[in-house]
């Protein structure tokens, strides 16, 4: 879309009748699947049934809804009636709804219904929120079915007349500290995405069928899940519940996915489950949301036989601007800009380093959000101009391919060195006894900063002593000495987000 014309980003969804495909199977999901033709007649009763209830182009609906066909329908049909969809998080402790509501000043809520009970507990403090709208289940006092309006609304709406640089919808990103964000997107950013990433990077095409683990509400499974699958006629493959390794090996042999979307965390869990699984029918995977461990690719392609694409991105860029390409993958990286994206590494006055050394990365590119909604002092700190500022470490190679260091905040000194927890933990995932790890900065008996490991074990390892000293020596006869952990603890689990974010910071103090 030029700037100045009109342009409704629900044509993602909405020009796959003019290009003939109707009958297409857009979406599958346990045992429901539908046409272009019935997801887009879905996705206009649903906007046509909000504008019924009197909401205004640029009224915000909040969606809290788990993947499946009713994600789109909704998330598309806001869009083509000029309101603001908000996807959240569906497994966030209750005062989260609240702030999301109040925030954002949503008028209408959509909520599955087994995620009513939730959201209704906060209701009452939340005065802006007049509709409640339930969907998949059985109504509550108080709400109305979404399934029941759209059954009694038009199966037909023509886009609401907005333009590339209007308000879109937003999505919510938590950082380490503080209340989260409403990062506000506008409609060329979804299609600056599907061009960039889907089609040049991963090479989608209409014969594809995607399959996303990390869900639809966070910005890698919106784009995953919805907008690239959508944008060349391919089909999408959801997966409502949690994604155990069980339910995605499932998933994946039942509907025999071609390109597969999961965070490291999952990659492991998912080679950690020794039974045989045909994963025949996948041609490329990707990850995001931590960097993908060597280690972890390796042990995929030697199982699977398939590549990895690692690749980073953020809910403020709405998704992956730097990623490995098939056929050059360099284990570990993560690769290099996407097209249609630049990046930078600065030193901490803002000049940009020379290859080799680490700094702070910034991007530029067309999909980057307007703002953080109400934050002008975040969004100041944060969207620079045209440079968005990460937060994380990086420093680039000699062919020009990005490493990831950690987070900005993550990064520490021992011995007056820095540290990279990254390659740290890297070290120790090569050990066979290590599941996963994550390595932070902890305090000595004398009071001095050094390294320590949160550790947890692959099957058949028990915690002791002597596997301590084994990990350590490990790490010692591969890193410089100030790098190896004085301190190794055994976990049952390390603390993550809900997309597989390591948690560091929440280590920090833990030793
Ligand atoms: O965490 C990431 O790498 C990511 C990727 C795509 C979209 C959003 C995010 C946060």
């Amino acid at each position: 879309p030029g700037a100045g014309t009109s342009y409704n980003a629900s044509e993602v969804l909405y020009h796959n009748l003019d290009a003939g495909r109707g009958a297409k199977v857009a979406v599958q999901c346990e045992d429901r699947s539908l046409t272009y033709a019935e997801l887009a007649e879905l996705a206009s009763r649903f906007g046509n049934a909000l504008l019924g209830l009197g909401l205004k182009p640029g009224d915000r609906v909040l969606m809290l809804m788990h993947d499946g066909p009713a994600f789109p329908a909704t998330f598309f049909g806001a869009l083509r009636a000029g309101l603001v969809p908000i996807p959240v998080n569906t497994i966030l402790p209750p005062d989260n709804y609240a702030y999301f509501l109040n925030d954002s000043g949503a008028r209408a809520a959509v909520v599955s219904a087994s995620l009513h009970p939730v959201l209704a507990s906060v209701c009452a403090n939340c005065p802006g929120l007049e509709y409640v709208l339930v969907i998949d289940g059985m109504l509550p006092e108080g709400t109305h079915s979404l399934e029941a309006l759209a059954a009694a609304a038009p199966a037909t709406l023509d886009p609401a007349p907005t333009g590339p640089d209007d308000i879109a919808f937003w999505l919510y990103s938590s950082g380490s500290t503080g209340f989260p964000k409403g990062v506000v997107h506008t409609h060329k950013d979804i299609r600056c995405t599907t061009r960039n990433y889907a089609e040049g990077v991963l090479g989608i095409q209409e014969g594809d069928v995607c399959f996303t683990a990390s869900k639809t509400f966070h910005a890698y499974g919106l784009g995953n899940g919805l907008t690239f699958p959508f944008s060349v006629g391919a089909s999408t493959v959801y997966l409502p519940g949690r994604p155990t390794p069980a339910a995605v090996y499932a998933a994946i042999e039942r509907f025999r996915p071609t390109l597969f979307f999961a965070s490291p965390t999952l990659y492991t869990m998912m080679l950690a489950d020794p039974e045989p699984h045909d994963f025949s029918s996948v041609r490329l995977c990707a990850s995001a949301a931590e960097a993908l461990p060597p280690e972890i690719y390796r042990r995929w392609k030697d199982r699977f036989g398939v590549d990895i694409l690692d690749g980073i991105g953020s809910t403020e860029m709405l998704h992956i601007f730097l990623s490995n390409r098939p056929g050059m993958i360099r284990p570990g990286s993560s690769g290099l800009p996407v097209p249609g994206y630049e990046a930078r590494i600065e030193d901490f006055d803002g000049r940009e380093v020379p290859r080799g050394e680490s700094g702070n990365l910034l991007i530029r590119g067309g999909s980057a959000a307007r703002e953080y909604w109400n934050q002008p002092e975040k969004t100041a700190k944060t969207m620079r101009g045209e440079w968005m500022f990460t937060g994380d470490r990086y420093h680039q190679d000699e062919d020009g391919f990005f490493w990831y260091e950690g987070r900005s905040d993550d990064m520490f000194k021992v011995s007056g060195q820095w540290v990279s927890p990254i390659e740290v933990e890297n070290t120790l995932l090569e050990h066979p006894a290590v599941l996963e790890c994550a390595v932070v900065i902890g305090t000595d008996g004398d009071g001095l900063q050094r390294t320590q490991a949160f550790v947890t074990l692959q099957e058949g390892y028990a915690a002791c002593e002597e596997l301590s000293q084994a990990l350590q020596s490990h790490v010692k006869g591969r890193l410089a000495p100030y790098k190896y952990p004085r301190k190794i603890h055994f976990v049952d689990e390390l603390p993550k987000t809900s997309t597989g974010k390591i948690q560091r910071f929440r280590l920090r103090d833990a030793g």
